[in-house]
């Protein structure tokens, strides 16, 4: 028998990346799409998700109008598809932007969550519809050393404190209606299909215009801040995982390394021979090539958040131990794999670019 399930998000990173892996096991899969004034296909079409459809054994890809807001849409789509799993992926995920609409993150990512359990318990489907609610590294806030499912959280954004809610929400609902709902708490991941005002894609993004020609420097906000960086394919993966277990449980997905901005952006331009050197301090420090003396970063305030979380590291052995998931792609093939796609992208939107010596750079990968 095929599975059945419902992604909300689906038209986001994980959303994208997720589809291909249920496809993948012959899953129909639905999932829940806002209504934009354009079609919101790219991701799919990247991955070829139509591709995995007509290749499989009874699975199928289909989308829904819907929004996370709107409680009456969200029971009707689950009653009508009856799914075994849900996932929940929806979200204003831009934790910057949760300073600038706090309500509307708070209503989207908290009560969102809190929408679908509802649904799951009205519809009398506690006992047939697993639950996957996509929790974040951001609960923890300044901690120090690394993190694990046993670390307090300490919210500092919109954007934490509303997933901060889900979170209990997630395990309110299991524990009082018998839900199978896991929180995934999961590390910040990225691919070639993260949005490009993310902090690894506006890197990869912006070095590929730098190095063509399109444009002049880079400009960030706090350089200094630390994330433990995974691949957005592996970390689906986990999610995937989780609802296959026999109890329902909350697990961390993480790399356990970390790096900073500042090393990003350095190694990021390191693949193309741009050695960076660093002067000055704070708000007037910049990044310049060494070679030419030309100013490739430069710092602006505003790109600072209110609040920053400067440090996250994420100890996984309770997945590693449990699911048996550990990341496979390591942080020299996650930029490989950023940058390489963004340099195809700038070099397909110019058509007369030096191709081969651009892919000689990536032989060895
Ligand atoms: P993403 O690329 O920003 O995708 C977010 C998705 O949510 C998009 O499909 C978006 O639709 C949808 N969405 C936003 N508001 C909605 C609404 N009101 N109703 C319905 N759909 C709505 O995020 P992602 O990186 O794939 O992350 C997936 C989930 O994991 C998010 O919940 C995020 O907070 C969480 N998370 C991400 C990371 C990470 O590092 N990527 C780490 C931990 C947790 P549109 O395409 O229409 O905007
Ligand atoms: O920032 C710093 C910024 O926006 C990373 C979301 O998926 O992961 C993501 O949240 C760091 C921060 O991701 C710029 O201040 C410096 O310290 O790429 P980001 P995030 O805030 O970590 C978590 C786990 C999620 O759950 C979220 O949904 O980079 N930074 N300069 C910058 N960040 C951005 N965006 N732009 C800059 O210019």
């Amino acid at each position: 028998m095929n599975k059945t399930a419902l992604i909300t998000g689906i038209t986001g990173q994980d959303g994208a990346y997720l589809s291909r892996l249920l496809l993948q096991k012959n899953y129909r899969v639905h999932g829940l799409k806002r209504r934009s004034s354009n079609e919101n296909q790219d991701r799919a079409e990247q991955l070829h998700l139509i591709d995995f459809v007509s290749n499989s054994d009874g699975a199928s890809y289909q989308t829904h109008y819907g929004d996370m807001t709107d409680t009456a849409g969200l029971v009707r789509l689950i009653d009508e598809i009856r799914p075994d799993e849900i996932y929940n992926l929806a979200a204003q995920s831009h934790v910057r932007v949760s300073f600038d609409m706090p309500e509307f993150t708070g209503n989207v990512n908290g009560l969102g969550t809190l929408r679908l359990l509802e649904a799951i318990r009205l519809l009398g489907l506690e006992k047939n519809t697993k639950f996957y609610q996509a929790s974040t590294s951001e609960l923890y806030g300044n901690v120090q050393g690394k993190q694990n499912e046993e670390t307090p959280f300490a919210p500092r954004s919109p954007y934490a404190a509303a997933k901060l809610f889900a979170y209990w929400t997630t395990v309110n609902y299991r524990e009082a209606y018998g839900i199978f709902a896991c929180n995934g708490i999961l590390f910040n991941h990225e691919s070639p299909l993260r949005g490009e005002n993310f902090v690894t894609r506006k890197i990869t993004n912006s070095v590929a215009k730098i190095h063509y020609g399109l444009l002049d420097k880079l400009t960030m906000g706090n350089i200094d801040a630390c994330r433990d960086w995974g691949h957005a394919a592996d970390f689906v993966e986990g999610m995937v995982l989780m609802l296959q277990q026999a109890i329902p449980d909350d697990y961390i997905l993480a790399t356990g390394e970390v790096h900073s901005v500042r090393e990003f952006i350095e190694k990021t331009f390191a693949r193309l021979d741009y050695e960076i050197v660093w002067q000055g301090k704070g708000v007037d420090e910049k990044g310049i090539e060494r070679k030419s003396g030309r100013t490739l970063i430069e710092i602006d305030p505003i790109f600072f958040r209110p609040t920053e979380v400067r440090y996250l590291c994420g100890d996984s052995s309770k997945a590693k131990k449990f699911l048996n998931w550990k990341p496979r792609h390591s942080f020299d093939d996650l930029i490989d794999d950023m940058l390489r796609h963004d340099l195809d992208s700038v070099q397909n939107s110019q058509s007369s670019f030096p191709s081969e010596r651009i892919k000689n750079k990536f032989k060895s990968n």
